[in-house]
């Protein structure tokens, strides 16, 4: 990557960045502003104090996620944080039944037909701290437009970024619908 190119993506780096980039992807004065879609995640009957918020914000480079979510399961010691995959999935429900609590939410958001991880709706997993996760990532495959009514879905185990269709990402634990704001 050539060190233009790294200015121009180095969305945290705002001391770094000329005048313009600064105005057009501050995250923090991103951050400031209200989203313009936004989905509230409530965990499954199993996973009850899973509670959080993911919030769109469109730019000029394409679409700023920004998710804080609590109540995730966590692990203490060694080599034990845990990940959790995360994704945007096609359906508008966070509907199912007792062996898929979300199986309304369909699987990956993918209307180009590619495959896992291109999928539009990938993204990347949460590492959780002491049961919380927060991320913030800048993403063009989707437009804040396209993504409304669709529903956000964290999983139980991690992404593998490999396995077809959906990465073996394990259980849905948690669902958003997202809602324009
Ligand atoms: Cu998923
Ligand atoms: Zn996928």
């Amino acid at each position: 990557m050539s060190f233009s190119s790294y200015l121009k993506y180095n969305i945290l780096g705002d001391d770094i960045m000329d005048k313009k980039q600064v105005c057009s992807l501050n995250l923090s004065a991103i951050l400031c502003r209200r989203p313009d879609a936004l989905a509230r995640v409530q965990g499954s009957a199993d996973y009850r104090n899973i509670n959080g918020t993911v919030s769109f914000y469109k730019t000029v480079h394409g679409t700023i996620v920004y998710a804080r979510v609590g109540g995730l399961p966590t692990e203490r010691g060694g080599c034990k944080g845990r990940v959790f995959a995360f994704h945007i999935h096609e359906g508008s429900e966070c509907r199912g039944n007792y062996d898929d609590p979300f199986a309304a939410a369909l699987s990956h958001y993918n209307p180009k037909g590619c495959q896992h991880p291109y999928h539009a709706g990938d993204l990347p997993p949460f590492f959780e701290a002491g049961g919380t996760a927060v991320s913030a990532f800048l993403t063009d495959r989707f437009s804040v437009d396209e993504i409304i009514g669709k529903t956000v879905i964290i999983h139980s185990g991690v992404d593998d970024f490999t396995s077809q269709p959906a990465g073996n990402s394990g259980k849905k634990i948690a669902c958003g619908k997202i809602i324009s704001c």
